[in-house]
């Protein structure tokens, strides 16, 4: 199989479809991921790619399998050494933040990334550089070289009594210093940027196009936001698929469920199926949920059953394979 492939990517359930993917095809080459930077962050001047470092590690076979995120067999003295700044930090400083957590190897990747944005390379060239020096055989493209911030509406009940107010925090305030542990009234993205000139190119060009098994909200929403992707996504539907993220109705990983949930949406593959209906012709659902194939189909997609629960290297690669067929139906 030659085929090119672009893989509309956020970070966890992505990175892992991506591994699959890569079992399945017998050129790598020719996959190309789409990469959510909605949740970016800047922190002790550095800059954050999550969802890219995600895939990147992952793909490398580098990713600390537990959390998911960053390296495995990490070491966090940085972190610790920081520590020694806390209390003389005067009362509002957010300098030396600890609850987002950089491993002392890790950090050597935002240091990169840093020193490069601040020559003047793109996000698209950096994040390049960092999967060859990685050697991971598929193209990672940014969603976008400019700068795109995920805003999540919070319930925040904390101050005390029984009031609950409403504020807005970024997206790594949200999701990891608040451990997505409140509830949301809305999400929006800020910032003026577009789809960067390689990620529609391969959108374009790509025989197929799958929408990855990640949060529809904060992960895949960031992508879709940008100007033109829904109209474009839309014009080649016939070539669209997409994996559910969500499962029995639970989110494979992360706040996805509740999220859908406070924001009005079904928290099932129902749900997922209202979201992408138009801008894809299939959606990928496990057994657990086969019973809503009618549903997805009266949503207005076609419906393939293949179980997507990656918890092993051949489910992932035959959940690949029914995703790439779902695309090309006989
Ligand atoms: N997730 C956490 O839950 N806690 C952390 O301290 C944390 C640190 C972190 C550092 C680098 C990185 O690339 C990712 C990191 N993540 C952490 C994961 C990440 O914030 C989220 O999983 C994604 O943004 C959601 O896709």
């Amino acid at each position: 199989m030659t085929e090119r492939i672009s893989v509309v990517s956020g970070g966890v359930g992505a990175a892992r479809f991506l591994r699959g993917l890569i079992d399945a095809v017998s050129d790598p080459a020719m996959i190309a991921a789409i990469v959510n930077t909605g949740d970016d962050c800047t922190l002790h001047g550095l800059s954050i790619s999550p969802d890219l470092d995600t895939i990147t590690y992952t793909l490398a076979g580098a990713i600390d399998p537990e959390r998911g995120w960053g390296l495995v067999d990490e070491s966090w003295r940085s972190m610790e050494a920081l520590g020694r700044y806390e209390p003389v930090r005067p009362e509002g400083s957010a300098a030396a933040p600890r609850w987002f957590n950089l491993g002392d190897q890790d950090l050597a990747t935002h240091f990169y990334r840093t020193a490069r944005l601040d020559e003047g390379a793109s996000l698209t060239e950096v994040s390049d550089e960092i999967r060859r020096a990685w050697k991971v055989p598929v193209s990672l493209i940014p969603m976008s070289d400019q700068t795109l911030a995920t805003i999540v509406t919070i319930l925040d009940d904390s101050i005390g009594g029984s009031e609950t107010v409403q504020r807005e925090v970024s997206f790594q305030d949200y999701f990891v210093r608040l451990h997505h542990d409140v509830g949301v009234k809305a999400v929006r993205f800020e910032g003026n940027a577009e789809l960067s000139r390689s990620a529609r190119t391969s959108l374009t060009e790509a025989e197929t196009v799958v929408i990855a098994p990640s949060n529809p909200i904060v992960s895949i929403g960031p992508i879709r936001s940008l100007p033109g992707v829904d109209e474009l996504l839309a014009s080649r539907r016939d070539s669209v698929v997409a994996v559910s993220p969500i499962v029995g109705g639970a989110a494979l990983k992360g706040p996805a469920d509740r999220m859908m949930t406070d924001l009005g949406h079904e928290a099932s593959a129902v749900g997922v199926a209202k979201l992408y209906a138009p801008i894809a012709s299939a959606l990928v659902i496990d057994p657990v949920d086969e019973h809503l194939a009618p549903q997805i189909e009266a949503a207005g997609m076609r419906c393939v059953v293949t179980p997507s629960i990656m918890s092993t290297p051949s489910i992932a690669r035959s959940l690949a394979l029914a995703t790439l067929s779902a695309a090309r139906p006989s």
